[in-house]
């Protein structure tokens, strides 16, 4: 069954931080972009190496067809769901990004908050005010192969860190997993997905090829990645006017601090 919007979505959008759109991709657009999705692998490697994570912006690169990106954008039930959850001034970024598996070790990205946890210099009074706005900071993680990379924290979009999260860690942000390349593969794998089940409340997200996850990247998440596990994950947001004014304030912030040191 394709897609169709329903009210459900906004709801778990707004109460959880997050909502999955089941069976979005038709079949033939997952084959064009899957294609494209193998050059993609192949350039992030070459540029970035064996663990890279990502290739972005897609149409940087000449080597990529755009095209089934823009259809992918376009989607009627993709577009239908923005248009009715965060309203029409949300529009594609035109930063479209593919998540990929690493070639050869498991690894993970700490526990974060985009634009907070994961940029030095941010001031975390001015990122929490930001963020109760729930229109502000929406990303998409939309599936080419089966995916459970993603960890989410449901509800933690709007709210600054609770008790049971700062007594989880001694840090905030969480230092990453604690991997080595002296440990085996094996040893790796289990570190980061013992360290992804310790954030309390923390569920993961799996989605099926087709599937998209739609969430508030200022929510509490990490991807946890295996190498035996193909990934091309389309990544992605659809911004407004706040959403790039705070862009560039979190660089400002991001830019001073960095002056400073
Ligand atoms: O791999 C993912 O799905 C999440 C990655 C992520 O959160 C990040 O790179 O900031
Ligand atoms: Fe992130």
């Amino acid at each position: 069954m394709t897609f169709a919007y329903s009210a459900r979505h906004a709801d778990e959008y707004f109460d959880h931080g997050y909502t999955i759109l089941r069976g979005l991709l038709p079949a033939t657009l997952l084959g064009e972009l899957r294609r494209q999705s193998e050059t993609a692998r192949d350039l992030a490697r070459r540029i970035d190496g064996p663990q890279a994570q990502r290739l972005q912006p897609v149409y940087e690169y000449e080597e990529i067809d755009a095209r089934p990106f823009r259809e992918f954008n376009a989607l009627p039930g993709l577009v239908e769901t923005v248009r009715q959850v965060l309203g029409p001034d949300h529009q594609p970024t035109g930063l479209t990004a593919l998540l990929f598996e690493p070639a050869e070790r498991p690894w993970a990205t700490h526990w974060h908050r985009d634009w907070a946890y994961n940029v030095p210099g941010i001031d975390l009074d001015r990122f929490f005010e930001h963020i109760k706005n729930k229109k502000v900071l929406n990303q998409l993680n939309c599936a080419l192969y089966d995916d459970a990379s993603l960890w989410f924290v449901p509800g933690s979009d709007a709210r600054p860190d609770s008790d049971a999260e700062r007594a989880a860690f001694a840090t905030i942000p969480p230092p990453p997993p604690a991997v080595s390349d002296s440990m085996s593969l094996e040893e790796a794998e289990l570190t980061c997905a013992a360290y992804a089940r310790s954030m309390p409340g923390a569920v993961q997200v799996p989605l099926a090829a087709g599937d998209l996850v739609f969430y508030r990247s200022s929510a509490w998440h990490l991807g946890n990645y295996v190498p035996y596990h193909r990934r091309a994950t389309l990544h992605d947001g659809f911004y407004a006017e706040a959403d790039w004014a705070w862009r560039k304030e979190a660089e400002e912030m991001r830019d001073r601090a960095m002056a400073r040191t």
